[in-house]
């Protein structure tokens, strides 16, 4: 009888749970979530709310500029393997070089989240648009903002803001990368003067370059030199045959007794810590390019699934598409937090090196998943530069493995959290 009565109470209370589901179904805010405005596909949580006037600003300028310069060339540039040399004195104009460093050496002056948002927006268009401002940015200008006088400071920095003097980094050499405290390249001291002898590989702005920012070991340890292209015995030479970055100059720099003033000579660092502080300052700005390269190949991708009809529907309706689609979305989200995060610590002063090889890595390995994956959706028409993101995961390739590759920087994070360097 209980259990009887027990169980009427519960048919009651199940129908008055009903009751109140179906008057709040009629209710007329029930909806509010699904009726608010549509989200954003490329910021699905509105990471650009948090950015401020500045930097919103600093994002829409450059984002006009990929729109309107870069991506209407960069496919022919791709294919001609040539670089758009012509868009450096409108970067400049813009202030997208050396953007970070204080106005008075003529540069904008902007907080890190500005320079990581020049970054994706550039590499929106391309990653070589991208390299070349990183390069001359922060492995070039920083150097000598950092480590160098006050004289080179003003010697270098106004001009190359400018676009008038560009710059090129020598750290990689033939027989290894990953491993740059093994360098061969040295310096050596002839009274006022150094020799220097060796060579470096893919090396980017090379054959566009006035001077090289070149390490070489030394009785002291690695140091940091500003090669000028006219200077005795040092020559660049294009590497061609690239399937990647092929709108970016690539090149060998070799040094034969190139004998370079004390004045050339970075003096405020010694060691490898040098140029790692540099990559340090490059890799940040990677962490946001491939965002751009992501976007870019999402959004039109997510274009192409809804026009292209096959077995009679959109294939942007079907489970398997939109899987790929919602995991790009998920994917480009957690890399825009990730990077804003990293933006922030930087403007605090208090990013560490290994925070920013677990961004670099994440989102390079985001950035080339979805490029690829989008080239799959694209089928046949995926093949070629007429659509991004065969172009975009080319170039992915060299992204993902300069300044540290993808194991590089797992072994980074991989030491910091065990405590045991496996290098
Ligand atoms: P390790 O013993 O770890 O460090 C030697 C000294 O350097 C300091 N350090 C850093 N400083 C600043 N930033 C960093 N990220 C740093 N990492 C290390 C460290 O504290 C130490 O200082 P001190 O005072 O104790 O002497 O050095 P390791 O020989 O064990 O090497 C570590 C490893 C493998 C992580 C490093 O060699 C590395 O990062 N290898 C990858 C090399 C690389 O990324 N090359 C890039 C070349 S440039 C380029 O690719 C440009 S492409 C540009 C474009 O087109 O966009
Ligand atoms: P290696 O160091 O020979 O690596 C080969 C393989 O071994 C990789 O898969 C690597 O992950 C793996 N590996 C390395 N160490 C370990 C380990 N301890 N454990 C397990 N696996 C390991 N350099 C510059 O100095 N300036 C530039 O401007 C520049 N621009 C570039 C532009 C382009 C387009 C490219 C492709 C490269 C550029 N680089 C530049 C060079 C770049 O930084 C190097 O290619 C990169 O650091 C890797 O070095 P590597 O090519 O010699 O490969």
């Amino acid at each position: 009888m209980r259990v009887r009565r027990g169980r009427r109470d519960k048919v009651a209370v199940f129908r008055l749970a009903q009751a109140v589901y179906n008057s709040l179904l009629c209710h007329p805010f029930r909806n509010i979530a699904m009726a608010a405005t549509p989200l954003n596909p490329v910021d699905l949580y509105d990471v650009r709310s948090l950015l401020s006037e500045e930097e919103q600003a600093v994002q829409d300028t450059v984002a006009r500029f990929t729109d309107e310069r870069v991506i209407p060339i960069i496919g022919d540039c791709f294919d001609k393997g040539v670089f758009p040399k012509e868009l450096v004195p409108e970067m400049a104009e813009l202030g997208l070089l050396g953007s970070s460093l204080p106005t008075e050496y003529g540069c904008a002056g902007l907080n890190g989240v500005s320079y990581g948002l020049i970054c994706q927006e550039l590499e929106r268009g391309d990653s070589g648009i991208r390299s070349f401002a990183s390069v001359q940015s922060s492995l070039c200008m920083y150097p000598i903002y950092a480590y160098g006088t006050e004289e080179q400071r003003r010697r270098w920095l106004p001009d190359m803001a400018a676009g008038k003097v560009i710059g090129c980094f020598g750290l990689t050499e033939p027989q290894g990368g990953s491993d740059p405290g093994s360098m061969k390249t040295h310096a050596k001291k002839d009274g006022a003067d150094w020799i220097i002898n060796g060579s470096k590989m893919w090396i980017t702005n090379g054959n566009l370059a006035d001077i090289a920012i070149v390490w070489a070991m030394t009785d002291e340890g690695i140091q940091g030199f500003v090669i000028e292209k006219d200077f005795a015995g040092f020559k660049a030479q294009e590497i061609h045959k690239k399937m990647s970055l092929r709108a970016s100059v690539t090149s060998a720099l070799f040094f034969d007794n190139v004998r370079v003033p004390e004045a050339n000579r970075l003096p405020n660092v010694k060691g490898l810590k040098g140029p790692l502080g540099c990559l340090t300052q490059a890799r940040y700005g990677i962490t946001w390019g491939p965002i751009g390269a992501a976007i870019a190949c999402f959004t039109e991708v997510l274009e192409y699934s809804k026009n292209r009809i096959l077995f009679k529907q959109p294939i942007a309706s079907r489970q398997a598409v939109q899987l790929k689609l919602a995991d790009m979305a998920r994917r480009i989200t957690m890399a825009q937090l990730l990077s804003l995060q990293l933006g922030r610590l930087k403007d605090a002063g208090t990013m560490q090196p290994t925070q920013v090889s677990l961004a670099k890595w994440n989102n390079c390995r985001m950035a080339i998943d979805i490029a690829r994956e989008a080239r799959d959706i694209l089928g046949g028409a995926g093949i070629t530069t007429e659509h991004c993101p065969i172009r975009h995961a080319l170039n992915l390739e060299s992204v993902i493995t300069y300044e540290g590759t993808e194991t590089v920087h797992q072994l980074v994070v991989g030491r910091e959290v065990t405590g045991i360097n496996a290098f």
